[in-house]
Formats: C-alpha cells, structure tokens, sequence
C-alpha cells in the first residue's frame, strides 16, 4: 500500500488505485451503493440472473458444475445461479474468493441456511493469489466474474486478467462474466455522483484510510468528489479535486504532497463495453463466447464463454 500511495502521489497527474478503496469501511461503502437507486448496476444485473439463471446453468453442459466467484463480496446475486445449479445437480459446491473475511463467513453462513444443497468453500485472497486458489481438481468449472469489476481494469490488464483465469481453466470449464454497457451519459454521470452522497464518501473513505494506514494528515472536505464521462474512451473516471492549495503530510512515507486548487487525484476508471470491445477482450484471453444475456433495455450484459 505504502508503494502504491508513494508512487500515486507523485505522479503527474496524481493516482490513486481502486483497490485502495476497498478496506472494511470502503467494502460497507461498496456495498451501500449497490443499493442505491441511481447504482442501476447490482439490480440490472440480478434480473439478467433472475430471468436467465437456469438458462446459463444449461448452457455449460450436461456434467455437474461447481461455481467459483472472484471477488464474491456478499455475493448476494450469486444465489439466483446457486439455485439454478441445484434445480439441475441437486447439489452444488460453491468457492467464493474475496479480500474480505468478514463478508466471506457471511456468504458462507447465509447462503447455506437459506439455500439447501449448497456447500461453500470461501477461500480469502486478494484476485492475484485469489486465482491460484482457483481449485484444479474433479468437477467442471464456472468461474463467476460479475458485477463488472472487469471494467475497473485499463483494457490491456483486463485482457491479461481474464488470460490469468484462463490458464488454470481446462478445456470444458467456463467463465461467466458481467459487463456494464455504454448508454446515455446522465444515467452513467448519477450512477458515479448519486444524490445521497456515498459515492462521494466511498472516494474520499480512500483519503481516510492512508491517514489511519499511512499517518497522513487529509482533510477529506478539502477534496470535492468529480465523476467525468471519458467518452473518448468509454469510461466514467471518479477524481478527487483539491478545493483550496494545500500541503498534505505521509509520515509512514516521509513525503509532503503540495495540491494547488482544483488539482486532483484520479482514483478509478469504470469501463463501459460496447458488444464488440467485451467480445474483443475476451476472445483476446483465449475465451470462446458461446452466449451473451442482456436485459430489456440492453444496460448490462452477462456473457458465457468457453475455455478450449
Ligand atoms: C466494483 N466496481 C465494478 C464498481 C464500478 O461501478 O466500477 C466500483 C464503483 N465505483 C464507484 N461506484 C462503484
């Protein structure tokens, strides 16, 4: 972290990495937006499930399944497709990996009360190590990577991910993955700047934690939350933008960080697809798409696609 805030700070123009967002407070935050109305992601993509579960459970053979999700969280869509694989194998075991211990026992504890013939196996890894705990063994594979996290990731490492998963795949196995889609810019803007204001707060909590963390010395209402549609590039960027000028202090780091009013810290790129560059990444990773669900108004979409 020290490395990756050093590096950040100094940069011009100054960074900061997503999954810097992501401590316990910023998981919470996470979560929080996926609930809000404006954040049309997490529900858009539940009634993709909701409507195609089975039809993707049928769509990856005849031979029972066992289902693997990178960076599960509360996996709280992942149920709709857990029930789906028990309609069809009676059973089904279920890996979630994720950072987050605590929201790890949770799945664990809530999906196998509420869902019968459900067996979980949480593995806790950050996605690097988090793919070396992709299980070899036995049964074919569906590996789950939804929630469009993929679009956190410029396109080359996106493409690098995904060939990651596909080299501890075996021809049979399958990936299962989310994607948010480009549509009118209002929609994309309030999704990233909601009305409630946890938006704001999850890209300042950033700010919070390298105080705690790092001993910085931020005053996170001296920096203003910015969402941008990049058209050029087909990404919402969230920045942080220094309300005044400023001198920031990292003591862990030994660094002063001067800020001039209105200079700001770009904190994450959010990728929206279009059919053809998802299609374009994932067949770079080595992946075949067999079939692609998108909801009524063609939002998001959940592609299915074949390790060989
Ligand atoms: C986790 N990831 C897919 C979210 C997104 O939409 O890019 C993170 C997020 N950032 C702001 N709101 C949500």
């Amino acid at each position: 972290m020290g490395a990756e805030v050093m590096r950040g700070l100094t940069a011009t123009p100054k960074t900061l990495s997503p999954w810097l967002f992501y401590d316990e407070a910023g998981s919470r935050l996470f979560e929080a937006i996926t609930r809000l109305p404006e954040y049309y992601l997490t529900r858009t993509e539940r009634a993709i499930f909701a409507q195609h579960a089975d039809a993707m459970i049928a769509s990856a053979g005849d031979e029972p399944l066992k289902l693997i999700e990178l960076g599960a969280g509360t996996a709280t869509k992942t149920g709709l497709l857990l029930r789906a694989a028990i309609r069809k194998q009676n059973t089904v075991e279920y890996v979630p990996i994720d950072v987050s211990q605590s929201a790890m026992q949770a799945a664990k504890a809530r999906l196998e009360s509420e869902i019968r013939g459900v067996h979980v196996e949480p593995r806790v890894a950050d996605y690097t190590d988090g793919l070396a705990e992709i299980p070899a063994e036995g049964m074919r594979r569906m590996v789950l990577y939804i929630g469009s996290s993929i679009g956190n990731f410029e396109p080359e490492d996106a493409v690098e991910v995904l060939r990651e998963v596909r080299k501890r795949l075996a021809p049979g196995d399958w990936l299962l993955l989310g994607a948010d889609r480009v549509k009118d810019r209002q929609t994309l803007l309030h999704a990233y700047d909601d009305g409630a204001g946890i938006t704001a707060e999850f890209n300042r909590n950033v700010l919070v934690r390298i105080n705690r963390e790092l001993g910085a010395n931020f005053n996170p209402r001296l920096f203003r939350h910015l969402a941008r549609w990049n058209e050029a590039k087909s990404r919402i960027e969230m920045h942080l933008e220094s309300v005044t000028a400023q001198m920031v202090i990292v003591s862990a780091l030994d660094l002063e960080v001067r800020f001039a009013a209105g200079e700001t810290i770009h904190t994450e790129n959010s990728y929206k697809f279009t059919d053809e560059s998802i299609r374009r990444i994932v067949e770079r990773a080595g992946f075949r798409i067999e079939r692609c669900w998108m909801d009524a108004l063609a939002w998001f979409g959940v592609y299915l696609a074949a390790s060989y």
